[in-house]
């Protein structure tokens, strides 16, 4: 039935030591012509070489054609038989004929407003000419383009170039999926930087006219990259020249191809009149991450796609640390964290749950998930606290020692932490084989000078996993005193059992645990914990992870019993005063505590307490406690927003960033009480895009945003990155009863590029982003994104099958809406011609 099993992986019969590539670029009919050098290994193999929607021009061994009975050619390859084959060393030439003008899947090469780029993981490279398309065969490439445009990239360091042509050589072995090439009219935003050994690389952010002025961050984001990775992993570069280059229709964040990253425009560009204080920080992680893969990913890279977490996990925990030590380390903790629990953990609870490396696919695109990557960096950062800091330094060092240059598995990597630690992590490797989130239980018990922690651990059943092992959980555990100070420090106790007890003997009074510090593991931790305590730890913690932890779980408990019923609870709002009137604590962590836990995570919550979560009831108890907040606190509140403006000209640093994040949770608040008078008089006066876009999400909620919408419009038509802020921003935050047919609306209006992957985005992941709207009992939300998904798939099925994750938690809600969704999954499921991609995704989500 097309399923990929890692069960069935074989090693490649042959060994390809180079790849000679020509490109003669035309829209309609590009010529692609390689030359393999191969060398066979096992004896009597045929050649079987991937490739997708080519037309065959001509196949030749050491320059003998290949007839008519040599080979045999299908949609999905070509096959040479073993009898048309030599023993010794070959050379394979092909010619094929491409359309990147007509490739809409943006996967392979294709156009982008005129310009050429290419998308080759995970398999795109077959949709260039025949290979051996899997990421254990490596090998050098050299490269020449010709076309009639003025700047032709490929991946390595540049080898000659003329009017119309350029050669490029990378000397790396690298897989197919990081070969890149660019051609267009584009202008190079400009650097260097000069590695620790004394290297020159120069530098280039390339983009279309007119954009080059947006560049600036970026460039210095990536300095600070390559420093990074030099002085925390002792990783310098390897190529004379660096390029990035920003391409707007994209179907991903951004892409690691060797000396080559190629980026959704998104990601690149930024200057303070269009991007937000998120969007600063999130360009300057993916660049990170995208620079950090030259070594993790693309030195040593993937056997085979079930092993994706293994570039993608270790990739991520490096740009969290990155960005940690950039800015500000517990506040990233916290977004980190928020993150992984909003969108992995509502993964992991639903029918799409697999692990992180999973054990079969149809479609590994559909496999690029949050569990991949933020779990991935989650089983990481354990490892990290498992051994140590030094033990994770000399477990990477061996890392890269050992397997550079190799394509590996999880099993080297882990085989690397044992080695290098003298650790088992024979029980440990579950959190890399089995889905779901364990649910850890924690209670204690005091007596004679001595509080004992017992924790129990399950991990409910996921697709294809009912039984699930004990993990190997890491719980980072402090005590502190009735009066606030830390008896005991941070210890990291190894839970490996199913239920295990903890002994802290020798205290003279009961103390109060903080547990689970720094979020020390991807679990659900269950503990019985009343309200003063929770108030307690949030004024007191000295673990800034555990002191926000503390509010967010008075928040989320407060707002659960609202969403069925009860008023605001007092004890919650008394606690958040000394929070906001301490002028110590960060206005960045403030600002987080100010942040309620969103509509959907509440959702989550109450399917896990066994209830059926109502939407509209949630939305209601969320914004009747920010009202019950801005009222209880506007004195405070007014006082923030008026001393956390920031003057001067706009700075994207943590800093400044972080008093603009408080001054918009505040007036996000005070809104529910002034109409929006203090949001309007911002948006009338805002020099920069954060407080724009802040003021008016604050509008939108209110549903008095008509005049300011139809002004942004006006002023940013003629940008495309804004513009799909102003898509989403309506549709996300639009008092959700509007939202369905607001969403109608704006697909009509004439800037609704919907074969634009961040415009499709932006409207759809809008509307689903509106819990309640999206929800909508009547289903007219279910229907047009249903709708959508049909239309987009046979233009671009890798976009509309991630899209459709928006229905992975219909079983949480009542029969109504449960048959409301299954109707329309039903529908994709029937349409004709449906993609690989999405049928996977549908029939997964039908569970
Ligand atoms: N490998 C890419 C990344 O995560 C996928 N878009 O950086
Ligand atoms: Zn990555």
């Amino acid at each position: 039935d097309g399923t990929i099993r890692l069960a069935d992986y074989r090693p490649y019969p042959f060994e390809v030591t180079q790849v000679a590539l020509l490109f003669r670029l035309a829209p309609g009919a590009t010529r692609v012509r390689a030359r393999l050098d191969l060398v066979p290994r096992q004896p009597g193999a045929p050649l079987r070489l991937d490739g997708e929607e080519l037309r065959l021009i001509s196949a030749a061994i050491d320059g003998e054609a290949l007839g008519g009975n040599d080979y045999l050619l299908t949609e999905t390859g070509l096959t040479i038989h073993a009898a048309a084959l030599p023993e010794a060393p070959f050379t394979l030439e092909t010619e094929v004929e491409i359309a990147p003008e007509a490739n809409t899947a943006l996967e392979g090469l294709y156009m982008s407003k005129g310009m050429y780029c290419t998308q080759c993981e995970a398999e795109g490279f077959r949709k260039i000419t025949f290979y051996p398309d899997r990421p254990d065969v490596m090998a050098p490439f050299q490269v020449r383009i010709e076309g009639d445009l003025p700047v032709l990239l490929s991946n390595g360091n540049p080898v000659a170039q003329g009017p119309g042509w350029a050669e490029w050589h990378d000397p790396w072995p690298k897989p197919a999926y990081l070969f890149a090439l660019v051609a267009g009219d584009l202008v190079a935003h400009p650097g260097s930087f000069t590695t620790a050994s004394g290297r020159e690389v120069t530098l280039n952010i390339w983009v279309r006219p007119g954009d080059e002025d947006r560049c600036g961050f970026a460039m210095e984001a990536l300095k600070r990259s390559m420093r990074w990775d030099e002085t925390a992993y002792g990783r310098e570069y390897d190529l004379d020249i660096f390029n990035i280059v920003a391409v707007d229709d994209f179907n991903m964040g951004a892409m690691e191809n060797k000396g080559l990253n190629i980026f959704n425009s998104k990601w690149v560009l930024a200057s303070p009149e269009t991007a937000t204080d998120s969007d600063f920080e999130r360009i300057e992680a993916i660049i990170a991450h995208e620079y950090f893969h030259n070594w993790t990913g693309n030195r040593i890279t993937c056997r085979d796609w079930f092993q994706l977490c293994l570039k993608e996990g270790l990739t991520v925990f490096r740009d969290q640390s990155f960005t940690a030590e950039m800015r500000l380390g517990p506040v990233k903790r916290i977004e980190d964290v928020i993150l992984l629990r909003a969108r992995q953990f509502r993964e992991d609870q639903g029918p799409l749950a697999h692990p992180p490396r999973p054990d079969h696919y149809k479609e590994i695109n559909n496999f690029y998930t949050v569990t991949v990557y933020e779990k991935g960096a989650e089983i990481v950062g354990m490892l990290k606290r498992l051994v140590g800091d030094a033990g994770y330094r000399a477990a990477l060092d061996l890392y890269f020692d050992r397997h550079d240059g190799q394509a590996c598995t999880i099993e080297d990597w882990l085989k690397v932490f044992e080695d290098a630690s003298g650790r088992d992590l024979a029980q440990f490797k579950h959190w890399y084989v089995e889905a779901g989130t364990p649910r850890l239980r924690v209670s204690e018990d005091w007596a004679e000078e001595r509080l004992t922690l017992t924790f129990e651990q399950s991990t409910p059943p996921s697709p294809g996993q009912m039984e699930k092992a004990p993990r190997h959980i890491p719980i980072a555990v402090g005590l502190l005193s009735p009066n606030g100070d830390e008896v005991v420090p941070t210890t990291v106790l190894e839970m490996t059992e199913a239920r295990q007890s903890f002994c802290f003997e020798g205290l003279a009074t009961r103390p109060v645990a903080s547990i689970l510090r720094d979020f020390s593991a991807p679990v659900i931790l269950e503990r019985a914990q009343n309200g003063a305590e929770r108030a307690f730890l949030l004024a007191h913690d000295t673990d800034p992870f555990n002191r926000w932890e503390a509010g967010n779980a008075l928040a989320r408990a407060c707002l659960m019993e609202m969403a069925e019923g009860a008023g605001p609870d007092g004890a919650y709002l008394d606690a958040l005063g000394p929070v906001l009137a301490d002028a110590a604590l960060d206005p960045a962590f403030r600002a987080l505590c100010l942040r309620l836990p969103s509509e959907d995570e509440l959702a989550q919550a109450l399917h896990a307490a066994g209830k059926i979560p109502d939407p509209d009831a949630i939305h209601a108890a969320r914004a009747a406690l920010m009202r019950a907040i801005a009222q209880r606190h506007e004195a405070a509140l007014s006082e923030i927003y008026a001393a956390m403006a920031v003057p001067g000209p706009y700075q994207p640093d943590a800093e400044p960033a972080g008093r603009r994040a408080l001054r918009l949770a505040a007036l996000a608040l005070l809104s529910k009480l002034d109409g929006g008078a203090r949001a309007r008089a911002l948006f009338a006066e805002a020099q920069n895009m954060t407080e724009s876009f802040g003021a008016l999400s604050a509008l939108i909620a209110l549903g008095a945003a008509e005049a300011e919408t139809a002004a942004f419009r006006t002023r940013w038509q003629g940008d495309r990155l804004v513009m799909d802020k102003w898509f989403m921003a309506q549709l996300a935050y639009c008092p959700p009863g509007l939202a369905a047919g607001l969403a109608r609306d704006l697909a009509e209006d004439p800037l609704f590029d919907w074969k634009n992957p961040n415009r499709f985005r932006a409207l759809m992941g809008g509307l689903s982003a509106n819990h309640a709207g999206f929800h909508d009992r009547s289903g007219a939300g279910y229907q047009f994104y249903a709708d959508w998904l049909i239309r987009l798939d046979p233009v671009n099925p890798q976009t509309a099958a991630r899209m459709s994750t928006a229905f992975e938690t219909w079983r949480r809600f009542d029969p109504g809406r449960q048959a409301l969704v299954r109707d329309e999954l039903d529908r994709i499921a029937a349409t004709t011609g449906l993609s690989r991609d999405l049928s996977e995704m549908v029939q997964r989500l039908r569970g």
